[in-house]
């Protein structure tokens, strides 16, 4: 037995917990982030030091490495980007105090969940025993004293535990690595901590500390619904691969490659799935849906059977279930969460993507596309191709088109570089112009879309590759919400790029609002004017001089020579970096029309609101319900 504190006896734990894929090991949780409060500064902070002072004493690395985080949000943030770019084998742990410092996670917690990216979160919770009566920052619901504001964060987890008594550790923290190192299931996993339960003592039985290793599996197709898959794809003419998230995160790029060419499937990509196939490959026709190229999108209005692999069907990949046109389309989806596997009434293969796309590789042996239809895909990117060329060599003047800072950062970019990137215009805009060269190349959060992630998760980025330049693209409103994690990439020593794209206010919005009729209400920075109106001048906020004053050195671009040139400087310059570039926001990229679904009033006395709900009402019919069985039902009644 080893007598510690709960706090303590987390920290050792940690320290020896691995993931293993392929019999490839990996820490399963690197390090600790946190922000100290009464909640966490005398349990999980002390247990933090003293790991540290011994591995200093030691000459070793502590077992669980600690970052001072600025915002509770951007520590996970930062986790996540972490654990995304190491594929979900490895993740960080993060620590809060009790009340504003743990709901400040909650967003990042579902920002996790969202995207299956697994991180350890563990907020701090007001006292088990109750003994000093209401805590500062404590909820007290009169009718429910048991309720705390760390039940926020159950919805948003895939795992949530209290432990409000030590004997409840080990159950608590198993129970948590098991869903981080699951790719089914993973997302957060919160532990709250009472402050008190977290520097209790008791005694810990040795196996406890024991290092782990959990086994990431890579689950095998049933060989019934194998046989179904190759049915139906048999079956295709024009067959289209939509590749998502899962598969970057199972490593089945190659896999993916080899379907494709023996095949003749042009694949396309969902956000999380770009990087799937380099670009310039023959099969690859590009980003798919409401920010998709006209390649993609053209194959998709006529593919009879749409594979779909590691995809979650998110709105902006179906063009709000517009973009399969063709009567009777049929899918079949390979992922390893049942409840994706079964969307669109398609078959679903239950699988890892690797494991399922080597299987289906072998049994599809002999049978390829249309010739014609691959043929087609090529010819159709490649015009995209060129469209997108065109789109950097726009010679706009004086401030550079935003398609044109992508041209002038794509060409600077070498090919191991990761491009970073989450909320606002430039996430579309990357997702249909980026010439994606590696499968880590290119990181947009687009699962939960977060203003705030960028800087913070490119952070995660950086310390999870540090051989790896990294670019963060930030608009200045998503800088605006959250530069807080340049203070902490400093501290750390970490380089990293961030263009801040400056172009006075929410400019993706105010082109939606403006769609749906709202005239960019509230999408502008400016001063309220003599009308009472948010629009007089245009706001004096100077977000490079603030990039600065946080410790990045800082670089201003108003043209696109500068800008280019700004980025030269940024080469040879360590540290974080921020090249604020002023943009002409009246020109839009270029794209393939296609829709996505976002309700408009249906009364109104505005006209361009009338007009809008008229542009939707027509819309609206082309929107399809995928429920066609992708079989027919030839089990017959049941005997
Ligand atoms: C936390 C959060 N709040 C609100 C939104 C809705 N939203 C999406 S983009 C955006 C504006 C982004 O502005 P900016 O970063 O300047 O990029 P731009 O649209 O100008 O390209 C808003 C408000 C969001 N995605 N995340
Ligand atoms: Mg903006």
């Amino acid at each position: 037995m080893t007598r510690l504190t709960v706090a303590q006896a987390l920290v050792r734990f940690l320290a020896v917990q691995h993931s293993e894929r392929d019999g490839v090991r990996h820490r399963l949780v690197e390090g600790c982030s946190g922000i100290f409060g009464h909640g966490n500064v005398a349990g999980v902070g002390q247990a933090l030091l003293e790991d540290e002072l011994a591995a200093v004493q030691a000459g070793r690395t502590p077992g669980l490495p600690y970052r001072h985080a600025r915002n509770e949000q951007g520590m996970v943030h930062t986790a996540v980007g972490f654990a995304r770019m190491r594929n979900r084998m490895s993740t960080l742990a993060c620590t809060s105090s009790v009340g504003p410092g743990a709901t400040n996670m909650v967003t990042g917690a579902a920002l996790a969940t969202v995207n299956r990216l697994p991180v350890l979160l563990l907020p701090g919770d007001t006292f088990a025993t109750r003994a000093a009566g209401t805590v500062l920052q404590e909820l007290e619901l009169p009718a429910g004293p048991d309720v705390q504001v760390t039940d926020c964060f159950r919805p948003v987890s895939r795992f949530f535990d209290r432990v409000s008594r030590p004997e409840q550790l080990p159950s608590a923290l198993l129970g948590a690595m098991r869903v981080l190192a699951d790719p089914a299931e993973t997302g957060a996993v919160t532990i709250a901590l009472p402050q008190d339960v977290q520097a209790e003592a008791a005694d810990w039985p040795e196996e406890l500390f024991a290092p782990r290793t959990w086994h990431v599996p890579r689950p095998v197709p049933e060989p019934a619904a194998l046989a179904r898959a190759l049915d139906v794809l048999r079956s295709a003419r024009r067959p289209l691969v939509v590749s998502g998230g899962g598969t970057v995160y199972s490593e089945a790029t190659e896999a993916l490659r080899t379907f494709a060419e023996a095949t003749g499937s042009p694949v396309a990509e969902t956000q999380a799935g770009k990087g799937s196939l380099r670009h310039d490959h023959p099969a690859s026709v590009g980003a798919i849906g409401a920010t998709g190229t006209t390649a993609a999108n053209a194959l998709a209005a006529e593919a009879d059977v749409v594979l779909g692999i590691g995809t979650r069907w998110q709105d902006f990949t179906t063009a709000s279930r517009t973009v399969f046109a063709a009567p009777g389309v049929r899918f079949v989806n390979v992922n390893v969460a049942g409840s994706d596997a079964a969307k669109h009434s398609g078959v679903a293969l239950l699988a890892d993507a690797r494991v399922a796309l080597e299987a289906l590789t072998e049994g599809l042996a002999g049978w390829r596309a249309d010739p014609a239809w691959t043929e087609r895909g090529t010819r159709l990117a490649a015009a995209w191709d060129r469209t997108v060329q065109a789109s950097h060599e726009l010679g706009h003047r004086p401030h550079p088109a935003q398609s044109e800072v992508i041209g002038a950062v794509e060409a600077w970019t070498g090919d191991r570089d990761v491009v970073v990137c989450a909320a606002g215009s430039m996430p579309g805009d990357l997702h249909r112009l980026w010439r994606t060269r590696d499968p880590k190349g290119y990181h947009v959060e687009y699962g939960f879309s977060c203003m705030g992630y960028e800087i913070a998760g490119g952070l995660g980025v950086a310390l999870a590759a540090p051989d790896r330049r990294v670019v963060v693209m930030v608009g200045d409103g998503s800088y605006l919400m959250m530069p807080t994690e340049i203070a902490t990439a400093v501290a750390e020593g970490v380089s990293m790029t961030v263009v801040l794209v400056q172009n006075h206010g929410y400019q993706s919005i105010g082109a939606l609002s403006e769609a749906v009729g709202s005239q960019r209400f509230g999408t502008r920075f400016r001063y309220r004017g003599p009308g009472g109106r948010l629009d007089g001048d245009l706001l004096p906020v100077d977000l490079a001089a603030n990039a600065a004053s946080l410790g990045a050195t800082v670089l201003r671009a108003g043209t696109l020579a500068e800008f280019t040139e700004a980025l030269a400087v940024a080469g040879r310059t360590e540290g974080v970096v921020v090249v604020e570039v002023l943009t002409d926001p009246s020109v839009p990229a270029p794209d393939s029309g296609a829709w996505w679904d976002v309700p408009v009033a249906q009364v109104s006395a505005l006209s361009s609101t009338i007009e809008a709900a008229h542009r939707y009402a027509r819309a609206k019919p082309a929107q399809r319900h995928h429920l066609a069985p992708a079989l027919p039902d030839t089990i017959g009644e049941p005997s």
